[in-house]
């Protein structure tokens, strides 16, 4: 069934097929998920101390990258209304509790802000690095690849505030929108010439160790290249409502190190529900993303890792190919 409808969505539009490099499947189970649950109890705001609890109330404690405003800063978009397969440029500004644009951050990951682009059925992912000017606008040349409506997520931290924060916006793109649905839960990724697979035991509400092992060829891969301080970047998304989570695993990379074929990250997953786990990696100066589903369930479910990837199984390795030139 799934490859049906990957196959005749590829025939249907090649540069959708492009966009969207997983494999389509059908019949992911989303677990609704009950309201967004408080990452910490309301009452425990208070122990944060840094400021942090008094701007907090608009969005009352819930999972970053659910919130347009949050703590008093705001992600605030030039425009929200873009054509499809058009050179843009995302153009934004965080508003400061002030109301003006925000001009000191606190690199987090070597980077003042990240932002991460992604339509809201979790397809087409991008993590970017905008630049800023002097007046505090952020800008990126982009293109949305389909129509549909978009989520942009700026994760950053502000001068002198006591944490990063993740502000979202949904963006509407116009243009042929074919609504891509979650691939099944799986525990291998291929992507370009490497095959990324994924194991660990994830439960909800506590730290779980997820480790994904890049190989190519058949062969472990041990020369992966530190990106941003790290040999991995890994946001996960709530499938039903987008919430984000950022990690980082937990060996720390310097230039000139080499990492790999292990990347290791204590990720806790906030709630049982089904998330969309993308993870940047870089290897002989490209960066690439492997994309799993992932069911979180209360008493823990173990991602048996495959012995082997035969080929039948590598989704559209050939489309992905492509999306990188
Ligand atoms: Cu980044």
């Amino acid at each position: 069934m799934s490859r049906a409808v990957a196959l005749r969505l590829g025939a249907f539009a090649g540069a959708l097929a492009l966009a969207f490099g997983a494999a389509f499947a059908i019949g992911t189970n989303v677990d609704p998920i009950a309201a967004a649950a408080p990452e910490k109890p309301a009452g425990g705001m208070s122990e944060m101390g840094g400021g942090h609890g008094e701007g907090h109330s608009e969005s009352g404690g819930q999972l970053p990258g659910l919130a347009v405003s949050d703590a008093g800063y705001t992600l605030a978009p030039e425009t929200t209304f873009f054509t499809a397969n058009s050179k843009t440029v995302l153009r934004f500004q965080i508003k400061g509790p002030d109301g003006k644009p925000v001009t000191g951050y606190t690199p987090t990951h070597e980077k003042e802000l990240h932002l991460i682009v992604v339509r809201r059925d979790l397809s087409g992912f991008h993590h970017l690095h905008p630049t800023r000017d002097a007046g505090g606008t952020w800008s990126i040349p982009f293109s949305f690849t389909a129509g549909g409506t978009w989520r942009l997520y700026a994760d950053f931290q502000p001068a002198g505030h006591a944490e990063p924060l993740t502000l979202g916006t949904d963006v509407n793109v116009s243009g042929l929108y074919i609504p891509v649905p979650l691939n099944d839960p799986a525990s291998s990724y291929s992507v370009h010439a490497y095959d990324v697979t994924l194991a660990g035991t994830p439960v909800a509400g506590k730290e779980s160790e997820l480790t994904f092992k890049v190989s190519s060829g058949g062969k472990p891969v041990t020369d992966l290249q530190p990106y941003l301080g790290a040999f991995g970047h890994l946001v996960s998304l709530r499938s039903g409502d987008l919430a984000y989570l950022h990690n980082h695993p937990t060996q720390h990379a310097e230039v000139g190190m080499k990492g790999g074929p292990e990347i290791k990250f204590g990720t806790t997953f906030p709630t049982a529900g089904t998330y969309r786990l993308f993870l940047d990696f870089q290897h002989a100066g490209a960066v690439h993303t492997a994309e799993f589903t992932v069911d979180v369930g209360t008493d823990g479910k173990t991602i048996v890792p495959p012995t082997a990837l035969p080929t039948e199984t590598k989704p559209h390795s050939h489309e992905e190919g492509a999306e990188h030139k």
